[in-house]
């Protein structure tokens, strides 16, 4: 009986590339030496990956050329909002938590345009026409889109548009162009998608349930550390996210306790800082490596 393999459309290169291969690294796939540039096969599962464009991971699982894909919401919606048919048969199987960033209106920051509104009969420049035309015509607003494929945030600066429709992460790239951001139009991330009406696959389960573990263990982190007893419980409510920690005896020492717990929000410096002034010592915040709930 030949071996039913899946497949999974990823981005080649590029912003997506780095955080879906390390993911699938992490859920256990081991991906063999190969030279297609198209198509890398796992050496111990099921799977195959399809490495192209981002812009092409919806099409791949809509036509059923690939079972999943790895892609930015901004990239689903996109397509979804600009095309009917074949596209809109996708969901998203699993918020996959890297890559964010969000699809924002912004406009230079000296100039008069400030909310949405203000883009009455106004031009808007954008690589993502069919979001930024439907988030405008909800409120009523007619501006002119002008779509351009990237360098964006140059377009009030050469006089092409009076305000842009952008990914932004971090903003440096608005503020080098004198421009601010007056409204969120999508926030994105990572995203698995599949096509809503796909039979179940035990491989496609099985990836998705370790991928879970590796989004929950992230941020989860072991933390040990002795506390004074009677110091219990402001340790207790330090601890982040914590449900219930281990409290052991320490040997010889009646007024010390070792607390063991699994912290599932992010544990920063000033929490050990907080630990520390309620009396807790050697503390030692330790990553988890594999989660299974
Ligand atoms: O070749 P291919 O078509 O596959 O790649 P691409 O060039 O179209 O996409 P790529 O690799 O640049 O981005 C892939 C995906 O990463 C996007 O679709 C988003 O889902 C996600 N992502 C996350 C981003 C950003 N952050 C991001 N900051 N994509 C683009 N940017 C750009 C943005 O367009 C702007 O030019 O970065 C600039 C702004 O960044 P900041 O940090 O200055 O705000
Ligand atoms: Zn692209």
């Amino acid at each position: 009986m030949t071996e039913t393999r899946i497949k999974i459309a990823v981005q080649k290169k590029g912003r997506l590339a780095e955080g879906s291969f390390a993911l699938l690294d992490k859920a256990g796939v081991k991906l063999a030496y190969g030279k297609d540039q198209l198509l890398r096969r796992a050496e111990n599962m099921a799977l195959d990956l399809m490495l192209i464009r981002d812009d092409d991971i919806p099409s791949f699982v809509a036509s059923g050329a690939c079972d999943y894909g790895i892609v930015g919401e901004n990239v689903l919606y996109e397509l979804q909002a600009d095309r009917a048919g074949r596209l809109n048969d996708l969901e998203v199987a699993l918020e996959l938590g890297f890559a964010k960033c969000a699809l924002k209106l912004a406009a230079p920051k000296d100039g008069t345009i400030a909310c949405a509104a203000d883009l009455e009969s106004k031009a808007v420049a954008t690589s993502y026409p069919g979001l930024t035309k439907a988030y405008l015509s909800a409120r009523g607003i007619r501006a002119d889109i002008i779509e351009m494929g990237g360098s964006v945030e140059v377009a009030p600066r050469m006089h092409i548009a009076d305000a842009i429709c952008d990914l932004v992460s971090t903003g440096a790239t608005l503020d080098a162009n004198g421009l601010a951001a007056f409204e969120t139009v999508l926030e994105s991330q990572a995203v698995m998608i599949k096509r809503k009406d796909a039979p179940k696959d035990v491989i496609g389960d099985i990836l998705i349930e370790r991928f879970k573990g590796v989004i929950a263990s992230r941020q989860t982190k072991y933390i040990l550390l002795n506390a004074p007893k009677d110091r219990l419980d402001d340790v207790r409510n330090i601890l982040p996210g914590a449900q219930a920690p281990t409290v052991a005896p320490v040997v010889g020492r009646d007024d010390v306790v070792a607390v063991h717990a699994v912290c599932t929000e992010a544990v920063f410096w000033s929490t050990l800082e907080q630990l520390k002034s309620v009396g807790a010592q050697s503390i030692l915040v330790l990553p988890i490596e594999k989660m299974m709930a």
